[in-house]
Order: structure tokens, then C-alpha cells, then sequence
């Protein structure tokens, strides 16, 4: 037996070869694996998006934010009993907040619905989950990551809040604004995400290690959007990233110990 499959039956108590499922050849897993997914008008990207997901997922929640196209059914069509969601508010961290409030399942995996991510790589964020970590952070910039959608001026503006927020935390995070993470459901306790817009994903980085959660890093490929338009703008959006870091920095929470993070195949070695 792996010790990977190893980890995960201790973590998960005794094996009932029912409820295990395997997830690749060399792992079984039982707890249950959400997939949430923010969608605003991406009706013609979500059929490369369903396409990738493994078939061993428990749930699809996927969030709609008013979409004027044809999302909600193309959605229905491609996933019979996935669970859409609408929002009340507007933007991509209200969206992610209302889909983790949706899912029943103990693992939550974040997925963008412009056919950026590629849903084969789940099992690579699950495994570090089930072999001991809180939180699965995707990296385009951990060795064998990479990206084909950011432009320069995206790089330089990730490159210089994430070192911002290694400085002023104690991360060693190689990439900070990435949508593609997962993480125990126990997490959002610890973390109470309040943001409405694309700085969700850095005040999660944030949080995480301010709880003093196991961070893994998880390589990962961005590939390039296939259909419509980019709802983020780099200036306004670098903008509001660089205020979460500043209040979080003033906020009072405690600094408790830091994460450890290893970036899968990277050589990086442990975060903290
Ligand atoms: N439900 C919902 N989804 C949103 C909202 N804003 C963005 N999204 C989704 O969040 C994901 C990421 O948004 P993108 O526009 O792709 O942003 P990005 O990945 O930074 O930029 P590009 O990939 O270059 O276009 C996509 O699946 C969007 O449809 C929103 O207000 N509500
Ligand atoms: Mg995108």
C-alpha cells in the first residue's frame, strides 16, 4: 500500500472498500470533493471546462452571476445535478463565498469557468490534501506550473504583491493571484472571507497562514481563456488586492505560527 493511500485511510479511519474511491492508480479517497465554480457569461467556455472535471467528483456547485447568455443551461445539459447557485452580490469573491456556502462536501476545489484550469489536475490537489495538508495552493510559478494568459504587466504586478505578502507574512508563496486552490471545508472557519471582488484568492493566501493552516503548493498550467473577455483589470484589480494586504497587515488577527508549504516537484522545500 502508498503511503499516500496510507495517509489517507488514517486520516479518514478504517477502510470500508465501499466508500473508498479510487482517483488515480495509486490513490483511493473517501471524502467527498465539491467543485465550485464562478461562471459569469461563460457559456461557450464550460463545455472545455466539464470536459476535464474527473468523474469521481460528489458535486458541481456552480455560480452564476447574472449571466445574460446561455450559462445556467449549457451548465445543466453538459452535468445533470449540477447545483447552480445565483449570487446576491456582484464579483468573483461574493461568488466563491456564496458557492462554498452551497457545497457538502469535506474537500472544496476552486475552478475558473473560462477553460483556464484544467480539471485533471484535481487529483494533485486532493492528494496533498488527503496526505496531510489544510490548504492546496496552485502555482503557475512552482516549478512545473506555468501560464499562457498572463500578460507582462499581470506577471509583474503578481510577482511584486506576492513578494509583498511573503515580506510582511512569512509565506514563501511563489504565486499569490491564481484562482485554481483547494482546501478542507474546515478551513473557511478559520478564515471568514469577507471580499466581494478578484482579491479573494489573496486574502485566502493571507488568512491561511495568519491560522497557521498546512499550505501546500500545487504546480499548475493557466491556459489562455478560450471565449469572451477578462472580467479583471489589471490596475483596478492590482489595486485592491494591495488594500487587502495592507488592512490585513494593520488588522489585529494573530500572526500564529506559519504555514508549511511545499511546492510539489519544485525543490523548493518547506514554507516556514
Ligand atoms: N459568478 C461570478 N463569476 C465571476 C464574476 N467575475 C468573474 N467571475 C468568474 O471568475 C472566473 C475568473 O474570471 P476571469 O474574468 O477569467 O478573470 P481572470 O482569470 O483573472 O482573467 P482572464 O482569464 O485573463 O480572463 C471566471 O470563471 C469568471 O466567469 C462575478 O461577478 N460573478
Ligand atoms: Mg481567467
Amino acid at each position: 500500500m502508498s503511503s499516500v493511500l496510507r495517509s489517507a485511510i488514517s486520516d479518514q479511519g478504517p477502510l470500508h472498500q465501499g466508500r473508498y474511491r479510487p482517483i488515480s492508480s495509486h490513490l483511493a479517497i473517501a471524502p467527498p470533493v465539491s467543485v465550485v465554480i464562478p461562471a459569469m457569461n461563460e457559456a461557450e467556455n464550460l463545455p472545455y471546462v466539464f470536459k476535464t472535471l474527473p468523474e469521481w467528483i460528489h458535486e458541481v456547485v456552480l455560480v452564476d452571476g447574472n449571466s445574460t447568455d446561455d450559462t445556467v443551461q449549457v451548465a445543466r445539459d453538459l452535468w445533470p445535478g449540477v447545483k447552480v447557485v445565483g449570487q446576491q452580490g456582484k464579483g468573483k469573491g461574493d461568488a466563491l463565498i456564496t458557492g462554498f456556502e452551497a457545497c457538502t462536501g469535506d474537500i472544496i476545489v476552486m475552478v475558473d469557468a473560462d477553460g483556464s484550469a484544467d480539471g485533471q489536475e484535481i487529483v494533485s490537489y486532493v492528494s496533498a490534501l488527503v496526505s496531510g495538508a489544510d490548504f492546496a495552493k496552485g502555482s503557475r510559478f512552482a516549478n512545473g506550473g506555468g501560464t499562457s494568459d498572463m500578460t507582462p504587466i499581470r506577471k509583474l504586478g503578481n510577482r511584486v504583491l506576492c513578494a509583498i505578502v511573503n515580506a510582511k507574512f512569512g509565506a514563501r508563496y511563489t504565486d499569490l493571484c491564481y484562482g485554481y486552490n483547494a482546501f478542507w471545508r474546515h478551513c473557511l472557519d478559520k478564515i471568514e472571507l469577507d471580499c466581494t471582488g478578484f482579491e479573494v484568492e489573496t486574502l485566502m493566501n493571507i488568512r491561511v497562514v495568519k491560522a497557521g493552516l498546512k499550505v501546500q503548493e500545487i504546480p499548475s498550467h493557466e491556459y489562455l481563456r478560450i471565449h469572451g473577455a477578462s472580467n479583471l483589470r489589471a490596475v483596478r484589480d492590482g489595486l485592491r488586492v494591495l488594500k487587502v494586504i495592507l488592512q490585513e497587515r494593520s488588522n489585529r488577527r494573530a500572526l500564529r505560527s506559519r504555514p508549511r508549504a511545499v511546492a510539489l516537484n519544485s525543490g523548493q522545500g518547506e514554507l516556514s
